[in-house]
């Protein structure tokens, strides 16, 4: 398969997110949602210069290699190329979609953040891969960001083409997870659930399951 076809093939998206994990377990805890059979990971690390991200990215990514799974780059589309990502993902205020695409290449794959219907639109229009809509929750891993509820799920999916992945994000965990599905949900990134879960990776291959993928 390639890129996009794992792309589209993904329901799962998981992130490795600093502000969760110390550093020293970024590897231990990657290898635990690999072992569930994530679809994609991507590295995020708020508080951290490129130069270290890149580090980490490069030991990062022959993991990913390793089992599968597509390894996105947030924020940083030079250092996405630098290591030989998958791809990046950028939200609405990290530039032109364009800018990426002209250093990265047709066959990356680029996401954007998308937190309104008009923006879930316009990320496709603009050229994204994938697009993030959410917080469908208010969520402690992005402070400040006005949740935006359930009920526009099914309408952005049904405007835009069938296969185009729309990846539900924000507070989903065991408890929200049933609403989300009934809402219409298709795909979902989850961070906080997954990183602080006692089973990383039989977390993730039930929600693999949940969201009919495994
Ligand atoms: N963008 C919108 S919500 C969010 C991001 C990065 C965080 C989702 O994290 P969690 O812990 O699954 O709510
Ligand atoms: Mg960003």
């Amino acid at each position: 398969m390639n890129r996009m076809e794992r792309l589209t093939a993904c329901r799962l998206y998981g992130i490795v997110d600093l502000g969760y994990i110390p550093e020293d377990q970024l590897i231990p805890v990657s290898k635990k949602l690999l072992a569930g059979g994530l679809g994609i990971l991507q590295l995020r690390a708020k508080n951290h210069a490129p130069e270290h991200i890149e580090r980490m990215g490069r030991q990062l990514a022959p993991l990913c290699r390793e089992y599968g799974c597509l390894f996105i780059i947030n924020d940083y589309p030079e250092v996405a190329r630098s290591i030989g990502a998958d791809g990046v993902h950028l939200g609405q205020e990290d530039g032109k979609l364009e800018a990426a695409r002209s250093l990265l290449g047709p066959d990356a794959l680029i996401g954007r953040s998308t937190h309104s219907p008009e923006q879930a639109l316009g990320g496709f229009r603009e050229g994204a891969d994938y697009i993030g809509f959410g917080p469908l929750f208010p969520t402690g891993t992005k402070p400040g960001r006005q949740a935006i509820g359930l009920e526009h799920i099914a309408g952005v999916q049904a405007q835009l083409p069938e296969d185009f992945p729309v990846f539900c994000i924000g507070g989903i965990n065991k408890a929200t997870l049933p609403a989300v599905l009934d809402a219409g949900a298709t795909r979902a990134v989850i961070v906080s659930w997954l990183l602080t879960h006692p089973d990383i990776t039989g977390t993730v291959e039930a929600v693999r399951r949940r969201l009919g993928e495994a």
